[in-house]
């Protein structure tokens, strides 16, 4: 993936445990902490090593390091120059979500090495979904609710998610059940 990726690991690493802790993560994962450069492809590897790295240290499930770093990535995407791509993705959750493709198909076009997952929204009801995700990549459905979690504080929305039918190929999709609660007054 690209180092951007993996910078991004970086700063959350580093919020939570400082540089010290960083040092560490790195050391553990057998990498160097000399820093990711954001525009270069690094392989698979070296992120999913990362996560079980941090994994160790921080004493989480891989699970919840995912998810955790799938909420940070908004945050963190929106600070280093993508806000406005975020912005134009639109204005509520289940509008962005279906958005999606059509975002990563123009992040694609830029950079070629990018492996895009697919998203796709089936309606359930006003406020149910399912989200359908394919990836190119195992293990990262936990990324998926973070990164909807972190949406959903963009947006300003409550949101419940939860894997409803985990992939059991990599042809297959994770379909997720998702709710919008709206406030109650
Ligand atoms: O293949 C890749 O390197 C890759 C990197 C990041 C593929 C996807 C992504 C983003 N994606 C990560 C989890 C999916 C992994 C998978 O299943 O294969 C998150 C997608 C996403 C979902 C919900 C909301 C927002 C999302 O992302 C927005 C986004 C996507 C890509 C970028 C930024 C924001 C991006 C931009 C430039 C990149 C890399 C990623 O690389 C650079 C950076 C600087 C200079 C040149 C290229």
């Amino acid at each position: 993936m690209y180092g951007l990726v993996n910078r991004a690991i970086e700063e959350l690493v580093i919020s939570l445990k400082g540089e010290a802790g960083w040092r560490s993560v790195c050391a553990h994962a057998g990498l160097a902490s000399d820093g990711f450069v954001a525009m270069q492809s690094y392989n698979d590897d070296v992120t999913y090593r990362l996560v079980e790295a941090v994994s160790q240290r921080l004493g989480l499930p891989a699970e919840q390091v995912l998810e955790a770093f799938g909420e940070y990535w908004i945050t963190y995407t929106a600070k280093e120059g993508y806000g406005n791509m975020l912005n134009a993705g639109g204005s509520s959750l289940r509008e962005f979500l279906g958005n999606l493709n059509d975002m990563h198909g123009r992040v694609g076009a830029i950079f070629p090495q990018l492996r895009m997952p697919l998203f796709r929204v089936t309606p359930l009801s006003e406020d149910e979904y399912l989200l359908h995700y394919a990836s190119t990549r195992a293990g990262l459905a936990p990324m998926v609710i973070g990164l909807v979690r972190g949406l959903a504080k963009r947006f300003d929305q409550q949101v419940t998610i939860s894997l409803q039918h985990p992939r059991l190929h990599p042809l297959e999709e994770d379909i997720f059940f998702v709710r919008e609660v709206s406030a109650t007054p």
